[in-house]
């Protein structure tokens, strides 16, 4: 059950719960959409079934526009408001449009978003569309969609929010925050997909300003995961056609690439990746076993966590949380993949009772 105190923290929104530890000014509207906050859900199943000390769920996919990408989109927001902006503009394979969108239209700034031509999730597009902006399809994928408006922000008074903003990756550390203030400690590893590696680097980032400041004892280690078909991190160079049912880490040549790599080997990490079947296999243990339902690029994390823990990469007895970074109504398409259709019956009760093997 949520306390008092939990709907109080997602009420203030992570830049008033968080001011101290962002880049804030008197002069920064603490402007939320009610983001952050989101639970640590513990494992149920699947953690004792992999031998973990302890497994949680960081389900992202609560926050407002049902991705993590919230985070960093009310920092970003908010200095853009503080610079005066009135127009924001981005690149996405999804989530970030959707955001970008929702916090625009709250905070009356005129949104743009550049997506590839039929490349997003459908539930994306409609929450781009529904909050009121302007969606530009492109052909080609996500990282000619970055290309082409780091380029128009170069030329116009437009706001990039991409996680090429620096508030962006601000905003989104508070996650990193959150899992050490609900577990009481950093875990041993944090599992997590990498798509543009802007979020692996602000967790990274997050777990270490609380380090030095003595509100952890430990750092976790960072463990990536990417899709098979779209892993330029794993392979270590950019894939220029990638290729994967998770559409939100459809990317080839991540903007945040260094500081991935930094994450992974300063944490004593690693990044691998997983194929698109066993990404939906893990959504769909996740949704059946754990009552989890996440979109296919989150379940990357729980897929590259049972390949580290078979492969010997991840100890028996660790204590890790897995990052779920969007939720799983953002992609009815993919989910739908992986369920029975309804079984169509009679309207009586014998055959209702009969089909539910009841009789
Ligand atoms: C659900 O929306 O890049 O490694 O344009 O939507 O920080 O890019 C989304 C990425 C993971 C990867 N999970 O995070 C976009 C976009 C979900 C996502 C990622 C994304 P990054």
């Amino acid at each position: 059950m949520r306390t008092r105190s939990h709907l109080a923290m997602s009420a203030l929104g992570v830049i008033a719960r968080y001011e101290q530890w962002l880049p804030v000014t008197a002069a920064t509207p603490r402007i939320t959409l009610g983001e952050g906050a989101t639970p640590c859900v513990p494992s149920r199943v699947i953690g004792e079934r992999l031998g973990l000390g302890s497994l949680h769920f960081k389900y992202e996919g609560l926050n407002p526009t049902g991705s993590f990408k919230d985070r960093g989109m009310v920092v970003a927001v908010a200095k853009a408001i503080e610079a005066g902006a009135q127009a924001v503009i981005c690149a996405s394979t999804g989530n970030t449009s959707a955001s970008a969108a929702a916090y625009a239209a709250r905070f009356g700034l005129r949104a743009g978003v550049v997506i590839p031509s039929g490349g997003i999730a459908s539930s994306k597009l409609l929450q781009a569309q529904v909050h009121g902006a302007t969606v530009l399809a492109i052909p080609g994928g996500f990282d000619t969609a970055l290309r082409l408006v780091r380029e128009v922000c170069d030329r116009s008074p437009v706001t990039l929010v991409n996680s090429v903003n620096p508030f962006r990756i601000e905003g989104q550390k508070t996650a990193a925050f959150e899992i050490v203030d609900d577990l009481g400690d950093a875990p041993d590893v944090l599992a997590i997909p990498v798509g543009n590696a802007g979020n692996i680097t602000a967790y990274w980032r997050g777990f270490r300003e609380y380090h030095v400041a003595g509100r952890s004892t430990l750092l976790p280690r960072m463990i990536g995961g990417q899709a098979d078909g779209a892993a330029p991190l794993v392979r270590g160079a950019p894939v220029a056609e990638p290729a994967t049912v998770a559409s939100a880490i459809r990317i080839g040549n991540p903007a945040s690439w260094e500081s991935a790599v930094a994450a992974r080997d300063e944490s004593e990490g690693l990044i691998d990746s997983v194929s698109d079947a066993d990404i939906l296999d893990a959504q769909s243990r996740l949704a059946r076993l754990e009552g989890v339902f996440c979109e296919p690029a989150s379940a990357t994390s729980l897929a590259v966590l049972e390949k580290s823990v078979a492969s010997g990469a991840v100890a028996p007895g660790a204590h890790v949380v897995c990052v779920l970074t969007g939720h799983g109504l953002k992609d009815p398409l993919a989910a739908a993949t992986r369920v029975d259709p309804p079984q169509e019956v009679a309207a009586d009760v014998a055959a209702v009772t009969a089909a539910l093997g009841l009789g």
